[in-house]
């Protein structure tokens, strides 16, 4: 969405100028799935893909919202009037910010808010956070508030758990506001640690194809929250504050510990591999091995459906059939249920991967996928 045009929109709307325009983009993670409420490792990269603001300051305890994408007039909001879990609408994730950022001290006043986001919505591609941090980068801005991009990123995923009620982790916020064209992000979860890592995979003649199943998922609903349950449950078991906190080479042990838990024992035996993947695929990026991760990242698609049990027959016929067609690798990406899978794909093979997936699709009788290829863009900035 060009910045001139929501600048403009902005303007017809309110009948004034906006003080700026901001974008934030949605992220596709390349590996560590569900760990990051773990304490664990997390890989995301920015997608090309943002949702725009154009954002005037104002006083008087007003918040007013309009989406160019919802047909729905402007929301207007009494600041005071804020309350946790009492919108099940779009406007949760910007008053959710407006509302953190209050309740953590900060003395925003008011604003008038226009959006417009190319991220898709329900696709796994992080449209929710895009919009809570392009909030709350603008508000940063104009208030003069000071903060990082991984403080912003905390603000935004209390609105999340607590004014949405969604009981997400930190990596989707902290992608949008801190990834960086051409790299994607090794985060620990547990103190927000970062390194950027080269990820160019143009030089290296490869793709990564992004394959939105059109399976809508969504983050309230109950499953996601058993998984982050009994995550817990484990740790608990194990007498340890986090999976993060059970190594790689001792999970033989914790899971002779955990006894008939059956299904303890899968979610702990998930979360521990996927932590080693992550640094697995960092240990083999750094040494330029690229196309060695493509292995990995199937390893992570089978733990995630078989030990974690959130796949959906369209994601696992995007893997199956992507690797069958010649892929190198490929996996769901994000929350699961439905929406995204990546695959990675020597150049010359991108056409045929994507025609061999969108031909399975047709046969199983499912909606047409939408493919794109993800190349690694900046994290959140003004625009104007
Ligand atoms: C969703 C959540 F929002 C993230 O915090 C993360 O847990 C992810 O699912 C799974 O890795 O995107």
């Amino acid at each position: 969405m060009a910045a001139q045009q929501v600048r403009d929109d902005f303007t017809a709307l309110y009948g004034r100028d906006p003080d700026g325009v901001w974008a934030a983009p949605g992220r596709v993670n390349l590996i560590g799935e569900h760990t990051d409420y773990n304490d664990g490792f997390v890989m995301p990269f920015a997608l090309p893909h943002t949702a725009v603001a154009a954002v005037a300051r104002r006083d008087g305890g007003i918040l007013r919202l309009h989406s160019a994408d919802i047909d729905a007039g402007v929301t207007e909001l009494r600041l005071d009037d804020l309350t946790p879990d009492s919108d099940r609408t779009w406007t949760a994730y910007p008053a959710g910010v407006v509302w953190a950022l209050r309740e953590a001290g900060h003395p925003v006043t008011g604003a008038d808010i226009h959006l417009a986001s190319t991220v898709p919505a329900g696709a796994g591609l992080s449209s929710s956070a895009a919009l809570e941090i392009v909030v709350a980068l603008a508000l940063n801005d104009l208030y003069d508030l000071g903060l990082k991009g991984w403080q912003l990123a905390r603000l935004s995923q209390r609105a999340e758990n607590v004014y949405v009620g969604a009981p997400v982790g930190i990596m989707d916020q902290t992608a949008s506001a801190c990834c960086r064209a051409g790299h994607a992000l090794f985060l620990d979860t547990r103190d927000l640690s970062q390194r950027q890592i080269p990820f160019d995979l143009a030089a290296e003649g490869l793709r990564l194809l992004v394959v939105d199943t059109r399976v809508k998922h969504s983050h309230s609903e109950g499953e996601y929250g058993k998984r982050r349950a009994g995550c817990e449950k484990g740790a608990a078991l194990l007498g340890v504050d986090a999976l993060r906190d059970v190594p790689h080479d001792g999970l033989d042990d914790a899971l002779a510990r955990l006894g008939d838990e059956e299904e303890v024992r899968r979610l702990v035996r998930h979360i521990v591999t996927e932590n080693h993947r992550v640094e697995r695929v960092v240990a083999l990026l750094t040494s330029g091995d690229t196309r060695a991760i493509g292995p990995v990242l199937t390893e992570g698609h089978a733990s995630l459906r078989d030990d974690f049990r959130i796949s959906c027959p369209e994601l696992d016929l995007v893997v199956d059939t992507s690797l069958t067609a010649g892929a190198l690798g490929a996996r769901m990406t994000g929350g699961g249920f439905g929406g995204s899978a990546i695959v990675l794909v020597e150049e010359p093979d991108a056409a045929s991967v994507t025609k061999a997936v969108e031909h399975a699709f047709t046969d199983a009788g499912f909606t047409p996928p939408r493919v794109f290829e993800a190349v690694p863009a900046e994290g959140a900035r003004r625009l104007l």
